[in-house]
């Protein structure tokens, strides 16, 4: 009965390589025929969240919206992949627990896998491919994630990748084969 869709949630620090392997992902799916889509802050936040900022409530809006829209793909027979920091853990929850409840297509919850992509931050500090880390610790910026503004790692991931010790195929690979193991591809 076709490809039934789900929502793979990437989590972690601005420079983690959140995009890098989501992208990646992405493509893979497509090259092996499932649709995929990919949910990040080119396209969401420049407009459908263009009014929020990275103030802890607009964190917390910015993700329940995204949580929404992931929901609408995932019911829609496609693979949502999100890449946001969203470094709040009930934020997290709020996403999970929405696809839990039943989809509108077939009352079945829709999947949802979420992907700590783990590095330290000082090597995200040292990627630093914006020079945001440097203006944060300059004060340039308020609120910077891992700088001045908590994040807060996963306790019971789905996977969990480090970006800094796999290559971004390796990195696919394994996400690829927990989706396969759970028969979701
Ligand atoms: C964190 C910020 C901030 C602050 C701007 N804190 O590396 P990037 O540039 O491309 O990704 C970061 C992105 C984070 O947006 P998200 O929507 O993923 O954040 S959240 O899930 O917390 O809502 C970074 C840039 O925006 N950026 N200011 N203060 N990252």
């Amino acid at each position: 009965r076709g490809q039934r869709g789900f929502t793979v949630w990437f989590t972690g620090l601005s420079a983690s390589g959140k995009s890098t392997v989501a992208t990646a992902l992405e493509q893979h799916l497509l090259h092996i025929g499932v649709a995929a889509y990919r949910l990040d802050g080119d396209n969401v936040r420049f407009g459908l969240n263009k009014d929020l900022g990275f103030s802890e409530k607009d964190r917390n809006e910015n993700i329940r919206r995204i949580a929404e829209v992931a929901k609408l793909f995932a019911d829609a027979s496609t693979i949502a992949l999100t890449s946001f920091i969203s470094p709040y853990r009930a934020d997290r929850q709020i996403a999970r627990d929405l696809h839990a409840s039943a989809s509108q297509a077939n009352d079945d919850p829709l999947p949802f896998i979420e992907v700590f992509v783990d590095v330290p931050l000082e090597e995200a500090e040292k990627r630093d491919p914006k020079g945001l880390y440097k203006k944060a610790r300059a004060g340039e910026i308020k609120d910077f994630t891992g700088i001045s503004a908590p994040y807060e790692a996963p306790e019971a991931p789905e996977i969990t990748i480090r970006t800094d010790l796999l290559s971004v195929e390796e990195c696919v690979r394994k996400i690829v084969e927990y989706l396969a193991e759970k028969g979701l591809i």
